[in-house]
């Protein structure tokens, strides 16, 4: 239990309809006391009120709503003034409850302590960042999936499957006489289902993960071809300059769009080619660099003239990766047959829309396979979750491959425990601080 109690504005600064002030800990009672003086707080209930300050001066007619540990958010007394949204107010009442003892709350402070009091595990907590952090529909949906702590339940359920087997091993090795040989077909049954089920976890965080970040496409391309054209056509405005003049885009630019719901932050690069000035130089080391940590590579080719020497090193060079390739200026002639080499290229002109659509229909396709699942159900969100169940599975593999090869069971022990342990940090069971203190970094005061 913390001693202190703690109190933060709740709501954005500036004005608005309403301002929450909240405050949390064992100091609750008596600061409701001394702000809400003429009406005894009912828990759970929302009473209409006077709030004064530690002298009793009115602060506002507003509402209050008192919450005992442990049916609270926190898991401790709280007090919440739905004040109105007024910034002066708000940092009033707050002034008040600070000069009646309450301290300041860190970043994150009220969900740290609802995790600390046992409200929610580790990952339900990143998941409420996750959740005010999402910047589309399906990316708040995907965190709300995982706010019911659903992912630890499951985990542990996968946990105690392997501490069974290594139970059912180490007795047979501790008790050679009394406990039989353990059936090796059933546990690599168990282990091979386990190892599914991690796998559907990780698969789902990779939709989870999609979701949440969005995914870089680089638009490359000569000079002229028309990348600053499509950039401009995909967000529907005059975002980057276009010209004839070949190197006019020497820096390059990003943009946000939507498709599909996912996020894709577009990003329009300096034409590349062989011959360049310094200065233009600069702006295509940037495209590499663009092009390296992109996703996806949105290839643009003038499809009106042969192709140039740099088109075909540019088509050489992505011709490994995740790439769209797009013959544009096709309203100056038929670009059909130069793009033909090409398998999936997409052809037309950045002013018609019909081109324009099947372009964003193929960047969903090479960015995402097209079509983002729903995510109800529980997965993996952090990075650390990430490595955890990835050393988790590579001991389970490990287990298994020892099982297959006809070695004794008791050799499988140690790499069950290791998995045991890696899942250990998924389902909060182990907790190391740092942890524990960078995942309430991200949230923001009064949460
Ligand atoms: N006719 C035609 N001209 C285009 C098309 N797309 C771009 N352009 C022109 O090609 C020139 C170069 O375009 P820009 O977007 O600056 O090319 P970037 O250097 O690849 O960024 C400009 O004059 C554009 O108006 C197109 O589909 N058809
Ligand atoms: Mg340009």
């Amino acid at each position: 239990m913390n001693a202190d109690t703690i109190a933060a504005i709740a709501t954005p600064p500036g004005r608005g309809a309403i301002a929450i002030v909240r405050a949390s800990g064992p100091g609750v009672r008596d600061l409701a006391s001394r702000m809400v003086p003429n009406v005894r707080l009912h828990a759970h209930r929302a009473h209409h009120a006077r709030i004064v300050d530690e002298r009793g001066d009115a602060l506002d007619d507003a509402i209050a709503i008192f919450a005992p540990a442990p049916h609270s958010y926190t898991g401790e007394d709280t007090l919440e003034l739905h004040v109105h949204g007024s910034p002066v107010v708000a940092r009033e009442v707050l002034r008040a409850l600070l000069a009646l003892g309450a301290r300041l709350a860190d970043p994150g402070e009220f969900t740290r302590r609802a995790f600390l009091n046992g409200k929610m595990d580790l990952h339900a907590a990143a998941a409420v960042a996750d959740l005010i952090d999402a910047e589309t529909r399906s990316a708040a949906r995907a965190a709300l999936a995982n706010l019911g702590g659903g992912l630890a339940a499951r985990v542990r359920e996968l946990r105690a499957e392997i501490t069974a087997i290594v139970e059912e091993c180490s007795g047979a090795i501790d008790f050679p006489e009394e406990v039989p040989e353990p059936d090796r077909a059933r546990i690599a049954a168990v282990l091979q289902r386990v190892c599914e089920a991690l796998d559907a976890l990780r698969r789902d965080g990779e939709v989870g993960r999609l979701v949440r970040e969005g995914v870089t496409v680089a638009i490359v391309g000569p000079p002229n071809a028309g990348k600053s054209s499509l950039l401009n056509a995909l967000l529907g405005d005059e975002r980057a300059l276009v010209s004839e003049i070949a190197g006019t885009t020497r820096d390059t630019i990003e943009e946000t769009i939507s498709i599909d719901g996912v996020r894709v932050r577009l990003v329009d690069t300096a034409g590349i080619r062989e011959h360049a000035d310094r200065l233009e130089a600069a702006g295509i080391e940037r495209t590499h660099r663009a092009l390296a940590s992109a996703r996806v590579a949105l290839v643009v080719l003038d499809g009106s003239r042969d192709l140039c020497a740099d088109a075909r090193a540019l088509l050489a060079e992505t011709a490994g990766r995740e790439r769209v390739v797009f013959f544009n200026k096709g309203d100056l002639g038929d670009v059909g047959a130069r793009a033909a080499a090409i398998s999936g290229a997409v052809c037309g002109s950045v002013r018609d829309a019909e081109t324009l659509r099947s372009l964003r229909a193929a960047v969903a396709r090479i960015g995402w396979g097209g079509e983002v699942p729903d995510l109800e159900r529980p997965h993996l969100a952090s990075l650390r979750e990430f490595d955890a169940v990835n050393a988790a599975l590579a001991a389970l593999e490990q287990a298994r491959a020892t099982l297959a090869g006809g070695q004794p069971t008791d050799l499988i022990v140690g790499d069950l425990q290791d998995a045991f342990a890696a899942l250990g940090h998924v389902s909060g069971d182990i907790a190391a601080e740092e942890v524990v203190t960078g995942v309430f970094a991200r949230f923001c005061i009064g949460k």
